[in-house]
This record gives structure tokens, sequence and C-alpha cells, in this order.
């Protein structure tokens, strides 16, 4: 049987102040042939379906669109949906009723009841009408679902995960036979070690570890993850995988192929996994190319892009600027708005490199005030000051973790 597995897409989401509706609904109809012509039996959604816990009613609109579409198109193709950290778990799963009608499942939290979860959280995954794998349905963990731990034991937290995943897992064993596969799906944050290696390998303090995989890399076929926007095996296990997003969330992504994955099960193994690159829909240019260049050559090049304001202005590039600064440049941003003038770009950042560089974060990423900073990027600036370099995908996503928390006043 044949999966296709994505997650983040963050619908809803802008670049500064740039919205990506159109983008979303280029990479949606794209989805939307892909299922079709790949012959896919189940579209697994790995959490962050929306970019916001409150997302606005055209990401929403967008979103039941899109299941819509797909289920008119495709009558038998499964659909099931995991909440992640970016979305309210009870406004994803507040259509139900609606949605179970149209046999697509979502999971947007831990079912209060033991009960309740055996029987949501264990999902047949059916080719022509055969059950042929098994999914373990597992959205976002948050600290207050997970199960209470008693005993002594190195970390409650991921005690109560490995518990959760462990419960399903079991379920699922009792139910299944041995030519049908097992899938997780999940929404977490895993390295590639076991838990008495994390133990001295903590990411962060209070309560925002990288989980083992201990506990499911021998019992699943497939797990299908969710929350690193980078494509990535976890470890060197290759059947342990995060999609990544469809869409570049940040400038910074612009060489990065988004991709979704698509899994083919034989007889309870796995047979085959394959990237499909999502076509990008626009473009994001960088001036210069690489490094920096003095603020006069710059706005020269700018004058020089071939980027047509004639254009509609959700198909103009996203434009990312490097300016070597030897003095302060207060004008800096007006003159380079000003050579940008006739052009159809969006401009999302300006970067100054050099001995001028300015101390100021705002400055540095070309925002007129802190407000129009997300911490992300104050983050991956101070972190680029201070190791010449930005922040690696794993460090980013477990600082976006404890935004995440802080915002929930956790
Ligand atoms: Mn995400």
């Amino acid at each position: 049987m044949r999966l296709l597995h994505t997650a983040d897409w963050h619908l809803g989401h802008a670049l500064r102040d740039w919205e990506r509706t159109w983008e979303h609904d280029q990479f949606l109809a794209w989805l939307l042939d892909t299922l079709e012509a790949e012959r896919v039996d189940a579209l697994l959604i790995c959490g962050d379906v929306f970019d916001t816990t409150n997302p606005s009613a055209v990401a929403q609109l967008q979103w039941y669109r899109f299941l819509a579409s797909a289920r008119r198109r495709m009558p038998k193709l499964q659909i099931i949906v995991i909440g992640g950290n970016h979305d309210a778990a009870g406004r994803l799963e507040a259509p139900n009723p609606i949605l179970q009608a149209l046999a697509i499942e979502i999971v947007g939290a831990l079912p209060r009841s033991a009960e309740a979860g055996r029987v949501r959280l264990v999902v047949p995954l059916r080719r022509e009408a055969q059950v042929e794998a098994w999914a373990a349905v597992v959205p976002f963990l948050r600290p207050a679902d997970l199960p209470p731990v008693q005993e002594e034991v190195t970390d409650p937290l991921i005690e109560g995960v490995r518990r959760v995943y462990s419960t399903v897992l079991d379920e699922i064993d009792a139910q299944r036979e041995t030519h049908q596969a097992v899938v997780a799906l999940g929404h977490a944050y895993f390295v590639g070690g076991t838990l008495s290696e994390l133990s001295e390998r903590k990411i962060l303090g209070g309560n925002q570890h990288a989980l083992p995989t201990d506990f499911l890399r021998e019992r699943v076929t497939y797990g299908a993850f969710g929350h690193l926007h980078l494509a990535q095996k976890i470890g060197t296990h290759e059947h342990l995988r995060y999609s990544g997003s469809p869409l570049p969330l940040s400038v910074a992504e612009a060489g990065y192929p988004h991709q979704v994955l698509r899994v083919d099960l034989d007889r309870g193994g796995l047979a085959d996994v394959q990237s499909l690159p999502v076509p990008r829909a626009v473009h994001i240019l960088r001036v210069p190319v690489t490094g920096a260049l003095p603020l006069p050559e710059v706005e020269e090049a700018l004058r020089r892009l071939d980027a047509p304001r004639s254009a509609p202005q959700p198909t103009w590039p996203f434009l990312d600027v490097a300016v070597e600064v030897t003095r302060p440049e207060p004008a800096l941003i007006r003159r380079i708005e000003e050579a940008l003038r006739d052009k159809g770009v969006r401009l999302v950042r300006v970067t100054r490199q050099g001995s001028a560089a300015p101390r100021s974060l705002g400055d540095a990423l070309g925002a007129t005030s802190l407000r129009d900073l997300t911490p992300e990027q104050v983050f991956t600036e101070l972190h680029r000051r201070t190791c010449q370099k930005p922040p690696e995908p794993d460090l980013l996503a477990a600082f976006a973790e404890l935004v995440e928390q802080a915002q929930r006043g956790h």
C-alpha cells in the first residue's frame, strides 16, 4: 500500500508581512494532483496544519476546501491528521462529527480517557478494503496531556511519552496479523539516541527534551513525523522520517528542496521511501547571490532585477538583501526601497555585514521595530553573531517549543 507523508503546512503563514495564501493554494493543488497520479491509499498529515492557534477564516477555508476536494476526487483515500504544537487541538477537532462522516480522522490532542485513546489512536489502514497496516495516531503531546508517572524514573515526561506510544503499539499488536505493517505518527522532537545516552544530552532545561526513539524504532515499519521543517531521517534510521514543510518558512530556506514523502509498504515491510519535490511557486531572490556588497552596488543590482510590477503581487519573488557596511548607513532601508520602487518583489530581510554592522538586532534584520521580529529571528541572529552561523534545525525547533510553552504560560 502507498502512503503520502507530509507535515508542517503552516496554513496562514506570513513571511514578514507578506501572506502566503496563493503559495499554499499552489501546493494544495499540486498535492491533490500528486495524490491522484501516484494512486496514494492514505494521506498522513503530521501536525502544524495551521501556523497559529487562531487561524484566519481564509486559512480555515483553504483547509476545508482541500479536504472536500480530496474526498470528492479520491473517494477511497484515507486521510489522517494529527495536531502539532502550532495547532489548537480543540479547534482542529471541533468539526470531527462532520469530518468523520467523510472518513477523515483528526486527532488534535491525546483523548482524556484511556478507552477513547484505544479507539481513536489505533486506525487500520486499508487498500482495496483489505487492512494492510495499522496506524498509531499520536498527536503532539503536551506535558499536561501525559499520563502521571508514579515511579522513580530519570525523566517523567519522556517516560510519559514512552507509555503513550507503548500503549497504542501494544493495542495494535493485539489486533494485527503478521503481514500487516505498523505506522506511527507523531509531532515531536526526536534524537537518534537511547534514553540512557539522552539523559546526558537533554536539549534544554525545564520540560523540553529531545525524545529517544528506542521505544518505537523496533516496533514500527515506518514512523511519519512532523515538527522539524527540513526533511530528514532520525539518526541513521531509514524508516523514521520527518517530511519537513512543503513551503519555505523563512528566506534562509531558499536553497532547500521542500518535499513530501511517498512511502510504499509491502507485506508488512517497508518497500520504498521516495521524496517528491514540491514545485516552488514563488522564488526567493538573494542580492547578492552570496556574501554582501557595498550599498551602491546593491542598489545597482536591485535596479537591474527583472521583476515586473505588473505581475500579480502573490507571485512576486521574496527578496533577501545583504549589504556590506563600513560606516553607519541610517538611510539604508529607505535607499533599498527606493531602488525597488518599480520592481515586483517583496522585501523580507536586509542584513548588514562588515565593520560597521549595527549592534541592534532590529537594524541587522531590517526591522523598523522589535514588533516586526519573531523570537526565532532574534534567536537566529544572536546565534549568528555569537557562533558565526545560524542555529541547526534541531536547536531552532527546541527554541520554538520553548517559545510556544512560554506563550501558553507553562
Ligand atoms: Mn511546524
